[in-house]
């Protein structure tokens, strides 16, 4: 298959989401401005430079990884809800699910949340990561619906030679039994500021470099709302942090309630907390 298809920030919402349904992904230009990108590199860059590498083949030993990033950053709100990804991720998994209460036939429209959240960056001498499928992480039988939509942010420029995400267009279709081949991957090539944006069901992987120049992505996943977060949103975000995002991004960070019923405290919607916490 070929490539990754490209699209830019004001293609139009149906055909992102037809794109992603297809391929498993896409790469949206110039997903971020110069002044988000400039902030983040403030705000995560000094974290990047004090961490050391990932102490294991998976992680990779020339690979630094940072997470907790909505308690490090408060500059996320447009990358988080951006049309194309938040937008995509509501279309593709928000489907509403019916259900009999008692006499009533009535349907429930799950919440998304974001899940996992890290800074990635690929030194020279990092191999290939394995290809992989994130949303493995649900412990869930594939093909089937979708519980997971990625988020890559390419901090610095993605290339082939410096470890751009590799990804096998299409793979969100196999079963559980085709294995994921090497040969069968291609590199995400993309500009600082812009995204690779794919479903969990994707099979791929971090890139080699062999460049002298370290390869920065940021991602975000977003994942269904009756799912365990992939990170543990509520310790890694101290509640100021949470409260320095609007309401949209508070919810995302776990902050509803999914229907019918699951995060609820006191048994009111977990929101009110922050509410109450603002004063
Ligand atoms: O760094 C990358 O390009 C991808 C990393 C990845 O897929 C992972 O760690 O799960
Ligand atoms: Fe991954």
């Amino acid at each position: 298959m070929a490539g990754l298809q490209r699209v830019k920030p004001d293609t139009g919402l149906d055909e992102v989401v037809e794109i992603l349904e297809t391929d498993g992904g896409v790469i949206v230009e110039d997903l971020a401005d110069p002044g988000t990108m400039k902030g983040l590199w403030e705000d995560l860059g000094p974290a990047l430079e004090d961490h050391d590498f990932s102490a294991d083949w998976y992680n990779g030993t020339r690979t630094r990884r940072v997470s907790s990033i909505f308690a490090r950053t408060a500059r996320l709100t447009p990358v988080v809800t951006h049309p194309h990804f938040l937008g995509a991720a509501r279309r593709i998994m928000q489907k509403p699910v019916p259900m009999w209460i008692g006499r009533s036939r009535t349907e429930m429209t799950p919440t998304v949340q974001i899940s996992g959240t890290q800074a990635i960056q690929i030194h020279k001498g990092q191999g290939k990561q394995p290809l992989h499928r994130d949303d493995a992480l649900h412990l869930r039988r594939h093909p089937g619906p979708t519980s997971r939509v990625q988020l890559m942010l390419a901090m610095s420029d993605f290339t082939a030679a410096n470890g751009g995400t590799m990804v096998i267009p299409g793979s969100h279709h196999w079963d559980d039994e085709r294995p994921p081949l090497a040969e069968e991957a291609l590199p995400t090539e993309m500009t600082a500021g812009s995204g690779l944006i794919w479903l969990g069901g994707v099979y791929h992987g971090g890139g080699a470099n062999t460049t002298d120049t370290p390869r920065t992505g940021l991602t975000i996943a977003i994942d269904l709302g009756n799912l365990r977060q992939e990170e543990n949103q509520y310790l890694a975000v101290p509640k100021e942090a949470v409260l320095r995002y609007p309401e949209e991004v508070r919810r995302l960070l776990g902050y509803d309630r999914c229907p019918p019923g699951l995060g609820w405290y006191e048994m009111e919607d977990p929101y009110l907390v922050l509410e109450r916490e603002a004063g």
